[in-house]
């Protein structure tokens, strides 16, 4: 199907009634987002408390060799101060975060604003006795436990800056974080329960610890209470220590443009990045986004699946979420432990009014059959929310369908680590929504479709090509940790004076935007981002591989898989066996989520004659689509193209 036949869903009556943002309003905002920038995020910036209020609202320049992005550079905040204290008064007792346990036998808890703040000031107060003071980087490295926003609302509230590792990393992929952001501590828990496995968190830190300096302390959360190994020297049990410490600690004024977070994310080239996050722009965005793309209202209850090793997990479960006073829901378990009716299950225990996952999840439940959502009472939903991925229509016809009962909005959410919060989507109250577009621009974002060789922007419709935005938005990244070049030249080196998204789109004859995917040489498997660059550097670490080539192919399920070219040592002979020994070493050089789904053995690699390895070949081969190589007489030896498409892994 065409996107110009696809099927249109206006709002609803009801949710435009009850919506924040019209359609009406969504006009006359966007427009003055437009053409008064600074008026329109000096109103905005009001959403969040100041220490010391703004006077200036931006400074930026996209120019290569001079990007500098600051917003509202002048005031001072404290982030945990907006997303707890300035709530005590009014909404002191009202639950701040439900925490879902891996185990529906286990219990479930709610923490008030009062508990939320108490337990965030004991982890400050505990950091701050293990010396880490503003400035200074910490490692969260967690299961989806309370004690996981405790501790980034802690680091913020301190003025330390967190950068959280996702529990499902290696401890290669660990201490090369620490180390990376010269961490003084490393947050962890003696377990992580997940589908009713439980990874050992602990024994990984002690082990990438080995790697780190030897200064580096490790607190520990008793999760499961499960034997760890313990270094007296280095180790501190929180559990025990919490007990006694203090639960009242003042939240240092920081400067709107001082780092909250940094968050390691896959690029196209070399080992991930450190992308930055700032204090004041970034908490504006993520509470303004928040409210209006879930519209969210007093009261809700509201339930992002993501973990909050990922961005998601950072916007839309923790800042913006606490920074608007709302109810937010924290899962540690999985969509189909013990079945695949737990999702469901979990929104009618707890009401669950809106509801945010990522499309591979969407596939893997609807593969699963109907019947495990029919079970569950999903009445008290009224947004359904995605993000992650492009969305098949199938899919979203799923969601529609059996999970929102035909009533709810869905906002397809398209934004990337580097954003900070969601650049496009559909409002619920004031767009129209299309299986698999992410419709329109939020206020203040400007998007741009480029000819890709040439950087023109198209300016008709319907139109088809690289998508960058013209101008910055509060929640923009800041720079890469320890390496502003390399943040110039991956954003804005490429079209000059745009910031480049790294991804394909198209806009339709009704000026609706649809994500088409990357456009460089980052996959996407079951909505995580990995740069094939990483899986081919784990790769060639192995002592039996020359060389190795990785691209994305087309996996029902998660989207892409990890389709790896691999040529081996001279000498070294293919095996079944080496196979597996392989796809192993990248799971512990990485972690799972890189496991690579094909492994095919590939004598000679297509490289051009200057050397470079023409992917697009590579791409069409793990595609099983032969028709449509291409020009290949570029090629050093074309007849390599012939070899690998004779030895293509069967599927
Ligand atoms: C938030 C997040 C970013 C990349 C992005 C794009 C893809 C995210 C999407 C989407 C189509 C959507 N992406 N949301 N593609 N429709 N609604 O996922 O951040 O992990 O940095 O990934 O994910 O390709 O460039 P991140």
């Amino acid at each position: 199907m065409s996107h110009a036949e696809a099927k249109i869903y206006p709002p609803s009556a009801d949710a435009e009634a009850k919506a924040h943002v019209d359609a009406a309003a969504y006009e006359r905002m966007y427009s003055a987002s437009m053409s008064d920038p600074e008026g329109f995020w000096r109103e905005q910036g009001k959403r969040v408390d100041w220490m010391k209020p703004f006077t200036q609202v931006r400074d930026v320049d996209f120019t290569l060799g001079n990007v500098k992005i600051n917003w509202y550079a002048d005031g001072e905040l404290n982030v945990s101060a907006n997303c707890i204290d300035r709530h005590l008064e009014k909404r002191g007792d009202q639950t701040a975060i439900i925490w879902e346990p891996d185990s529906p036998d286990e219990a479930a808890k709610h923490i008030t604003y009062k508990e939320l703040h108490a337990e965030t000031c004991r982890m400050a107060n505990i950091l701050r006795d293990l010396g880490v003071t503003k400035g200074d980087r910490v490692i969260i490295y967690m299961p989806m436990i309370p004690e996981a926003a405790y501790a980034m609302l802690a680091c913020a509230r301190i003025g330390a800056i967190h950068s959280i590792v996702f529990a499902g990393f290696s401890p290669d992929a660990l201490a090369a974080r620490v180390n990376g952001s010269e961490a003084k501590v490393v947050i962890t828990a003696d377990f992580a329960p997940r589908g009713g496995k439980a990874t050992p968190l602990k024994a990984n830190a002690d082990k990438a610890l080995k790697n780190c300096d030897a200064s580096v302390k490790c607190l520990v959360v008793r999760r499961t209470g499960g034997d760890v190994a313990w270094d007296d020297a280095r180790d501190r049990d929180y559990t025990a220590l919490a007990k006694n410490a203090a639960t009242t600690c003042a939240p240092e004024p920081m400067n709107a443009e001082d780092p909250l977070f940094i968050l390691y994310t896959s690029g196209s080239t070399g080992l991930p990045k450190g992308v930055v996050h700032s204090t004041g722009g970034y908490l504006v965005y993520a509470a303004m986004t928040h409210e209006i793309t879930f519209d969210y209202h007093d009261g809700d209850i509201y339930w992002c699946t993501a973990d909050v090793g990922w961005v998601t997990g950072h916007s839309y479960i923790v800042y913006g979420p606490l920074a608007n006073g709302a109810t937010t829901l924290m899962f540690e378990g999985v969509p189909t432990y013990p079945d695949a009716s737990r999702f469901w299950q979990v929104c009618e225990k707890h009401k669950v009014n809106q509801f945010y996952t990522a499309p591979t999840a969407i596939r893997a439940l609807m593969g699963q059959g109907r019947e495990f959502a029919e079970k569950a009472d999903l009445s008290s939903l009224r947004i359904l929310g995605t993000v992650g991925e492009p969305i098949n229509p199938e899919a979203w016809n799923w969601y529609n369908e059996v999970i929102g009962g035909g009533r709810c909005p869905i906002v397809d959410t398209w934004w990337q680590t580097e954003t900070g919060g969601h650049l496009m989507t559909p409002l619920p109250g004031a767009h129209a929504t299309k299986p698999g577009a992410a419709m329109k621009p939020f206020f203040g974002i400007k998007p741009v479709v480029l000819e890709p060789t040439t950087g023109e922007e198209i300016t008709t419709n319907p139109a088809e090509g690289v998508l960058c935005i013209a101008d910055s938005w509060p929640g923009q990244m800041r720079t890469v940790w320890g390496d502003h070049a390399r943040f110039e030249q991956t954003y804005f080196s490429d079209y000059k004076d745009y910031y480049f998204t790294g991804d394909g789109c198209k806009r339709d004859a009704d000026g609706d935007y649809w994500i088409t995917g990357r456009v460089d040489d980052v996959i996407n498997v079951s909505g995580h981002r990995m740069g094939t660059a990483e899986v081919e550097s784990a790769l060639v670490a192995h002592d039996k591989v020359a060389e190795a080539a990785v691209v994305g192919y087309s996996h029902d399920i998660k989207g892409q898989g990890i389709y790896c070219y691999v040529t081996l040592m001279n000498g070294e002979e293919p095996s079944d066996a080496l196979r597996t020994e392989l796809r192993n070493w990248v799971r512990t050089e990485i972690g799972p989520i890189a496991s690579p789904d094909m492994i095919q053995w590939a004598p000679g690699l297509p490289k051009t004659r200057s050397g470079k390895i023409m992917r697009r070949v590579l791409r069409k081969i793990a595609e099983n689509d032969f028709g449509a190589l291409g020009d290949t007489s570029t090629l050093a030896d074309p007849s390599v193209v012939d070899e690998l498409i004779a030895n293509r892994m069967n599927r």
